[in-house]
């Protein structure tokens, strides 16, 4: 590939992941100018006719239905597929030289993210794991605050991520209700992000998560599939929590489900330190809560001026961004790196130890004790 040739990019999945990256990849030239030029190259999937019509829609020259035929004629490979599709193409395509780009969580189980994680520290191509929340406005203003110390030492991070889609019993089986698809339910699908946000926010400050005391819940335990008069077994959990310790002593309070009545896509996460506090709610992304050491208590902060991160690239102050808009900053710097021949973050290695985490709760939930991750 020359300096000035775009970079042909094939999509794996042409879902809701494989919706929000192209629609990324199509704003790019628009708000981030100084991106890389980005061919739409080929979009693979299983069924012919719903594949084309994705094509057609978010802007793909090819279409195929196998992966070994695309992870060695692109320049960067999207995995955008369920995650037990995770580790065998990313894998191919990073032994290929070939850069990629794949969704959270890694891979359904550790030794699959392992295995992922050495196939990129092994090759020269890039490789980068899709945890969008990093690149929100207000997350990268909250990491600001904790790396310059405004909060002191880290003492407590809450997390927790509710959303409600599967209270209703009648809702109907999917690749996230099995063990052998998924890996994991709310643990995998919602706690790795709200792990992979603690990692980046105090991480430098308080090292890795090193004991886990964890607890997985089931409560409905096979759903209905849809269009056929049977039904399939739920093999995940629906919510999970989690006491953890970091190296720093500080201490993690997470949980997630799919049953929290009236929360449809709440991500929030709070760190208290020995000199202040923040809090964080997805539902209102372009705010962040902070309380310093001369407040007496928290002040909301808008995070829209020009100053603040991605900002400039959009609109002026007080014109808010949405969660599509994390996708396109992600892509942003995924791409510029792979131009730049820079690393990335999250990484694989980012995505194996967040990985490390949701094993240990599920080991700590089999076992009903703690869990030590040395
Ligand atoms: C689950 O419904 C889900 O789509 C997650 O898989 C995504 O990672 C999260 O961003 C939104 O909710």
């Amino acid at each position: 590939m020359s300096a000035t040739d775009p970079l042909a990019v094939g999509v794996l999945g042409y879902r809701f992941m494989g919706k929000a990256h192209s629609n990324a990849l199509a704003r790019l030239p628009m708000f981030f100018p100084d991106a890389p030029a980005v061919e739409r190259h080929t979009l693979i999937g299983r069924q012919e006719e719903p594949l084309r019509e994705a094509a057609d829609r978010f802007g793909f020259e090819r279409v195929a239905t196998d992966w070994e035929d695309v992870v060695d004629e692109v320049d960067a490979f999207y995995n955008l597929g369920p995650n037990f599709v995770h580790a065998e193409p990313s894998i191919a395509a990073l032994e290929a030289g070939t850069h990629v780009f794949c969704e959270k969580p890694l891979a359904p189980t550790l030794e699959e993210a392992e295995a992922m994680r050495d196939a990129a520290a092994e090759s020269d191509a890039l490789a980068g794991c899709a945890f969008n929340y990093r690149f929100v406005p207000a997350i990268r203003y909250a990491k600001r605050l904790v790396d310059d110390g405004d909060l002191g030492e880290i003492r407590h991070v809450r997390g927790r991520y509710l959303q409600d889609w599967l209270v209703d019993p009648g809702a109907p089986w999917s690749w996230r209700n099995d063990e052998e698809l998924a890996g994991s339910g709310a643990l995998g699908d919602l706690g790795a992000h709200t792990i992979d946000l603690a990692r980046f926010l105090v991480g430098e400050r308080t090292g890795e998560i090193r004991e886990v005391s964890g607890h997985l819940e089931t409560f409905v335990d096979e759903r209905p599939v849809e269009g056929e008069d049977d039904s399939r077994p739920v093999t995940v959990d629906d919510a999970y929590a989690a006491l953890v310790e970091f190296e720093s002593g500080a201490m993690g309070n997470f949980e997630a489900s799919r049953f929290a009545d009236g929360h449809k896509n709440d991500h929030t996460i709070e760190i208290n330190g020995s000199d202040g506090s923040l809090k964080f709610s997805l539902e209102r992304l372009n705010e962040l809560e902070y309380k310093g050491p001369d407040q007496r208590g928290y002040e909301t902060i808008l995070v829209t001026d020009e100053s603040d991160p991605y900002v400039d690239h959009w609109w002026p102050p007080g014109h808010v961004l949405g969660w599509e808009h994390t996708f396109v900053h992600e892509n942003y710097e995924f791409l510029s790196s792979i131009a730049a021949g820079s690393d990335f973050a999250p990484s694989f290695e980012d995505g194996y130890r967040v990985q490390r985490v949701l094993d240990a709760v599920e080991r700590s939930d089999e076992r009903g004790e703690r869990v030590s991750l040395a």
